[in-house]
């Protein structure tokens, strides 16, 4: 077996994990991340696209905004859709600040070339990866890589290894508390080469079911439409999912539809859930190893970059100054605001789903619920304080 040390050992190669082994290595903190998959795998993944202005923030400092800067959209508002009535939230002017449209692929791929270019060690493809000791105070991870056995030893251990990850699973079950809602359909998105629909994001509540238009550039647009769990992506050819998105929007918006050939279809299922504590022993649980929301308030990556802004504060403040206090109250920080950004992803897809569930009464709800939202600056109001971010509380 080889054996390496490092001060925090990371695990997963997510923006989480990437995240943070920047920001400790900003304060000369020493990380190593290790991640099952390859980084071809990790750059082609099409997950989130739309940023609070608390994580432009935050990324900025962590001297990684370049690129986002220059290639990403700003944003000051966008549209609710119900059966083709439309409302805008104006974001900036509710708030005063705005949200910033940069795909999580191009923020992974800045991360990955950027920490690789500053000598960090990333082990990628790394196989049967084991968290051990964790509650000591010389956590230690194993895993195997060519053929080769390796453990890592470093004061601290980080979960950064997503909703499938191990790290949750070492905390045992009686101190390990889970909460979780499973959503009965899935969303089926698309990427294709034509300019957006709109220059806003659209969320449309449709009889037919919920449908997002998105973009991740002036050229390249971002469609979702909600589907049964059962439906496979080979059942939505590109002419079956304009026709159904088209209907979802509404004419008014469909006449600038530009349709085109996709380049990426994939279904995601829809689930909230959160794990608490997001400690144990010397090991901190971030991003969606401790919490995953359905995607329709944009919030997964968001919160994940609110975790770890927590938790890097707590180790450098732990490295620097000796001083635990941030390190002891990690958990409890981000599950407050974790439990907030929950209830406002379940509201936002609770309004905006057909549930197969749902009665005529709930139906009147939900129209309803939108209707208060259109007549109210106040209701307004707290959407737009709600998508453009919370204010983070240490
Ligand atoms: P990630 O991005 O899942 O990264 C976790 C990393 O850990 C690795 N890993 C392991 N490494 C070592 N050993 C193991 N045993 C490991 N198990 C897993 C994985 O390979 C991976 O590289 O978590 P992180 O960093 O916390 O970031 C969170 C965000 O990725 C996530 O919240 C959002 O992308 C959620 N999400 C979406 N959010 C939105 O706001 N809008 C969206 O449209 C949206 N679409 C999505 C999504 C999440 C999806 N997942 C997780 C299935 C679409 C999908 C398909
Ligand atoms: C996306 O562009 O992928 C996106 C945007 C907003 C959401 C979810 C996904 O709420």
């Amino acid at each position: 077996m080889k054996c390496k040390k490092t001060q925090v050992i990371i695990v997963g190669s997510g923006p989480a994990g990437l995240l943070l082994s920047q920001l400790l290595y900003n304060e000369g903190i020493s990380s190593i991340i290790v991640d099952r998959q390859s980084r071809e795998r990790i750059e082609a993944r099409v997950r989130a696209g739309v940023l609070e202005w608390g994580s432009v923030q935050a990324l900025e400092e962590a001297t990684i905004g370049d690129r986002m800067h220059l290639e990403g959209l700003p944003h000051d508002g966008f549209e609710l859709a119900f059966d083709g009535d439309l409302h805008r939230i104006d974001v900036a002017g509710l708030t005063g600040k705005k949200v910033m449209v940069y795909g999580q692929t191009e923020l992974t791929a800045d991360l990955i070339s950027q920490r690789l270019r500053q000598g960090c060690e990333i082990v990628f493809s790394a196989e049967d990866v084991q968290p051990i000791d964790v509650s000591t105070t010389s956590p230690k991870l194993r895993y195997t890589k060519d053929g080769e056995s390796y453990e890592i030893e470093g004061d601290y251990i980080t979960g950064c290894d997503g909703f499938h990850g191990v790290c949750r699973h070492t905390i045992p079950s009686n101190i390990l508390k889970t909460y979780e809602k499973v959503y009965p359909f899935g969303w089926l998105g698309i990427l294709v080469e034509k300019p957006p629909v709109s220059d806003e994001l659209i969320y449309a509540n449709h009889q037919r079911g919920f449908a997002l238009c998105s973009m991740r550039s002036k050229t390249r647009s971002r469609y979702y439409i909600q589907c049964p769990l059962t439906d496979k992506v080979e059942d939505w050819s590109d002419k079956r999912f304009w026709n159904e998105l088209s209907l979802r929007v509404g004419s008014d918006v469909s006449t600038n539809l530009e349709t085109g050939d996709s380049f990426e279809k994939s279904i995601a299922p829809l689930r909230s859930f959160v794990a608490e504590p997001m400690r144990y022993g010397n090991m901190f649980l971030a991003g969606d190893a401790a919490h995953i929301v359905p995607p329709t308030g944009a919030k997964g990556l968001n919160l994940a970059i609110a975790d770890v802004r927590v938790l890097s504060r707590g180790l450098i403040e732990h490295y620097k100054k000796s001083n635990d206090d941030y390190l002891e109250r990690y958990s409890d920080i981000c599950l407050k605001r974790v439990w907030k950004v929950e209830r406002f992803s379940w509201f936002m897809s609770t309004m905006l789903h057909q549930f197969p569930e749902f009665s005529s009464f709930e139906k009147r709800i939900q129209r309803a619920e939108f209707d208060h939202i259109k007549g109210s600056e106040i209701a307004s109001r707290s959407i737009a304080e709600n998508y453009v971010g919370l204010p983070l509380e240490m």
